[in-house]
């Protein structure tokens, strides 16, 4: 059983990567469909030692005998042509923010709600890179009652695409507002009105919508470092509970590709260079937070380019064939 797939934002950097872990994972394809825009088109990937040639992305380009579609070009594009695909009856994997929050549309990570894919609506949402690597190890910690959490972020340049990465290597500001060499930038995505950002305030609400809590008290920092992948979350967390730190360590490598790296008598924590093309969540400096009662910390680090994005995607699709629903 093999599928028909297509990639809308071939030619990006998550797209780029969802081809890699596409043909890493051996996905059962058919065929695959590369899409971007014009000035993308014509060029070539190879795909299993074949040269495909990318498209370009026009109200034509999504329909039978297309199955699945990955997007990966932005919110206006999925805005546009989810819906499109979608009529088609084509099953769309969107990485961009656009359809998150619709209560209509679900919100997965394989390993936390897998269950909603067996009736998923046919526009189904990745989350924010920060967000999945934060929730995965969250949920093993539901059952003690999670009462508070604190986030904050120290994100790679790539999670800002090719011109982020640019800034990073040619030392450059025509993504970021200021140097990313000599700074760590408190900015990621535009400011909203409550003096948020954007950023922040995905990782607040997509973290509710996951866990299923929608009222969990949550603040969040998010910060742009100069490295060029993986992101890493400090989390405090607050339990319901009381709880012993080796259970918690338990309960944590319970959560499926969650992998504890945490002896600091060996110096050894999670690094966001050790974890550049793994599809695991690293979690480490484990430790009781004394400060309130049934208080957690931990350090929590993942590619975000590929659990963080196209392997988190890959395995939704993955869902969708094992389910047979494609
Ligand atoms: C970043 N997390 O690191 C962002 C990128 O909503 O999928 C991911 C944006 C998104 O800049």
């Amino acid at each position: 059983h093999k599928i028909h797939l297509a990639i809308v934002g071939a030619s990006g950097v998550v797209g780029s990567k969802m081809i890699e872990v596409l043909e890493e994972r051996q996905f059962p394809i058919e065929k695959l469909y590369l899409f971007a825009s014009k000035r993308s088109a014509g060029k070539t990937v190879t795909f299993k030692g074949e040269d495909i040639e990318i498209q370009e992305l026009t109200e034509d380009s999504l329909k039978a005998p297309i199955q699945i579609a990955l997007f990966s070009a932005g919110g206006s594009i999925s805005e546009k042509f989810a819906p499109i695909a979608a009529a088609e009856g084509i099953y769309v994997v969107d990485n961009s923010s656009f359809w998150r929050m619709n209560p209509e549309i679900d919100l997965i990570v394989p390993e936390i709600n897998h269950d909603q894919l067996k009736h998923p609506s046919q526009i189904i949402a990745n989350p924010n890179c920060s967000t999945i690597q934060s929730v995965l190890p969250l949920s093993g910690l539901t059952k003690y009652g999670i009462k508070r959490v604190v986030y904050n972020t120290y994100q790679a340049v790539s999670g800002a695409g090719q011109a982020g990465i640019n800034d990073l290597v040619n030392k450059t500001t025509d993504n970021f507002p200021y140097s990313i060499n000599d700074n760590v930038i408190p900015q990621i995505d535009v400011f909203l009105e409550d003096g948020y950002t954007k950023e922040e305030n995905k990782m607040i609400e997509e973290t509710r919508k996951i866990l299923g809590i929608p009222n969990l008290p949550i603040t969040a920092t998010a910060v742009r470092v100069p490295i060029h992948t993986s992101h890493a979350v400090s989390i405090n967390v607050e339990l319901e509970q009381p709880f012993d730190l080796d259970t918690i360590r338990q309960d944590l490598s319970n959560v499926e590709n969650v992998v504890i790296v945490d002896n600091p008598s060996q110096l050894e924590y999670p690094l966001q260079s050790k974890a550049v093309n793994r599809d695991e969540v690293f979690v480490g400096r484990i430790r009781r937070d004394a400060s309130v009662e049934n208080g957690l910390n931990l350090w929590v680090v993942s590619d975000n380019l590929r659990k963080g994005a196209a392997t988190n995607t890959i395995q939704i699709a993955e869902e969708l064939v094992k389910n047979g629903l494609v």
